[in-house]
């Protein structure tokens, strides 16, 4: 069984709040956001949380910190703000806001990274923040082009190579369109600068599912494709626009769209996959490389509020 969904997307309402269109919400005496650990009966989300613009979400909890650091003295020009986890006692994820950025990690992979995505997109709703943009900041591993490039994703593409996020649910396959905004993605891509001292590319990205034989890897601990099966692979998802592979995209892009919510996803490639599989680069370059994503998104927030 297929279900073909049309790809709804939600309108906001006219004063840029979201609007929800689950109905079962209403009827929540208070709901609980687990894995982020609030709710709306303990906690003023309004309060806490309405005046946020921006979400940055990525894998680890320090690579977020560190990004909330980054935007507090880069965007904000303050010195040794005191950090905290605001969602340290759900030991899943972390939080971190300064000012109206919000950092979150949201671990591997698809439903790691859903599962947190959707409780931000509720959280957005109850605090009635006002046009949010929604970000993932993330590695990978890029096709055909140097490693430490930057890639401004245009659409997502699953492991079958459709452009679409496809989710099981009560045993049928609903399928969602993973196309990203992409306006926000040109303005973006227009961060970029000659001066910096790597590339930046617009592209697709294709999310997998696992790290080894989901992206061809030949180096997990089973393996039943040949070297030329794969390069033909990835050879055929260059010609198809991809420029690199992670394990978020379809999903972030196809939840962002359907709430109506503006997202884009900068990652930076940690390696060129048509020479190789292992990452294997020295780890304080990978750290430097990782905060190249960081910039361009903090510069395009920099700019927005500076126009605002
Ligand atoms: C990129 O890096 C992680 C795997 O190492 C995964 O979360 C991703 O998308
Ligand atoms: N993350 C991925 O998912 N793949 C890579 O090759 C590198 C980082």
């Amino acid at each position: 069984w297929e279900t073909s969904h049309p790809g709804k997307e939600y309108p906001k309402n006219a004063d840029g709040t979201m609007r929800l269109p689950n109905k079962n919400l209403d009827k929540l005496e208070s709901d609980v956001l687990y894995h982020l650990g609030l709710d709306t009966k303990n906690y003023d989300l309004p309060a806490l949380f309405g005046d946020v613009k921006f979400v940055c979400i990525g894998g680890t909890k320090h690579r977020m910190r560190e990004f909330a650091e980054f935007v507090s003295f880069n965007v904000f020009h303050r010195k040794n703000v005191k950090l905290v986890n605001l969602t340290k006692h759900s030991h899943r994820y972390a939080t971190y806001k300064v000012g109206p950025v919000l950092s979150v990690s949201h671990g591997i992979g698809i439903p790691s990274m859903t599962t947190v995505l959707q409780e931000i997109i509720k959280l957005l709703h109850y605090a009635k923040a006002v046009d949010p943009i929604v970000f993932r900041i993330g590695t990978s591993g890029g096709l055909s082009i140097p490693p430490g490039s930057v890639v401004v994703s245009s659409w997502g593409l699953n492991g079958y190579l459709e452009k679409s996020y496809d989710i099981p649910v009560m045993g049928r396959s609903l399928k969602l369109p993973a196309i990203l905004d992409k306006r926000l993605s040109q303005e973006i891509y227009s961060m970029a600068s000659e001066e910096d001292e790597f590339q930046t590319y617009l592209g697709g990205t294709m999310g997998a599912d696992d790290f080894y034989r989901g992206q061809a890897r030949l180096d997990g601990p089973f393996c039943d494709h040949t070297e030329e099966d794969k390069l033909e692979f990835l050879e055929k998802l260059s010609e198809m626009g991809v420029r690199n592979i992670e394990m978020e995209a379809p999903a972030f892009a196809a939840l962002t769209k359907e709430a109506g919510i503006r997202g884009a996803i900068v990652c930076v490639t940690l390696l060129n996959r048509l020479e190789g599989d292992q990452v294997s680069t020295e780890k304080g370059t990978l750290l430097q490389w990782q905060k190249r994503p960081m910039a361009i998104v903090a510069k395009f927030i920099s700019k927005y509020l500076d126009s605002s």
